[in-house]
């Protein structure tokens, strides 16, 4: 009996212990600790990953319409990028320089529900913004409904297209839970 009660007591002590070292990582990292785990996983999968305010970014592999980057990112667990301030933008045009040379990108903006009322799809607040000069300008009979970065020029500057009129890769972000 009492052999039985002492090993109760050792998992239970075990079980505190590794409860206290999963909250120690939480606060630590100031993040979940599973977050932590998939983030580094995947850094570790692929270079192509770069790192900001504990969020991930990458462009998709491929390429195609605004609709299948976003089915690809949303495929990984995330969204096309939601630029939310200056200092993202700065970080996603330093981060992603030499991809840029060659290519615009896919952004997760859209004004598709109402026109000119643009919004993030993955629900962030639509605050910030950096148009190039005259965009958005829902030009084409068509309109232009989703965001693009970099297009013609890597100026760091958006521009809303329609959602298959560039064959781009799209920059995904994955954020914390
Ligand atoms: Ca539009
Ligand atoms: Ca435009």
């Amino acid at each position: 009996m009492k052999k039985k009660a002492k090993g109760k007591k050792m998992v239970f002590g075990l079980s505190l212990s590794v409860l206290g070292c999963l909250l120690f990582l939480g606060l630590a990292f100031r993040e979940p600790v599973s977050w932590w785990i998939k983030k580094r996983s995947l850094m570790q999968e692929s270079e192509a990953w770069r790192e900001y305010e504990g969020h991930l970014y990458r462009l998709t592999p491929g390429r195609g319409s605004w609709h299948d980057a976003q089915k690809y990112a949303q495929k990984m667990g995330g969204h096309l990028v939601a630029i939310t301030s200056k200092e993202e933008q700065i970080f996603i045009n330093e981060s992603f320089k030499k991809e840029f040379k060659s290519t615009g990108a896919w952004i997760g903006c859209s004004d598709h529900e109402e026109e000119g009322k643009w919004q993030w799809t993955n629900g962030e607040s639509f605050k910030y913004s950096n148009w190039r000069v005259n965009e958005p300008n829902n030009a084409t009979n068509r309109g232009e409904d989703f965001g693009v970065l970099n297009h013609y020029r890597p100026d760091g500057r958006w521009n809303d297209l329609s959602p298959d009129v560039s064959v781009l890769p799209g920059l995904i972000e994955l954020s914390p839970p």
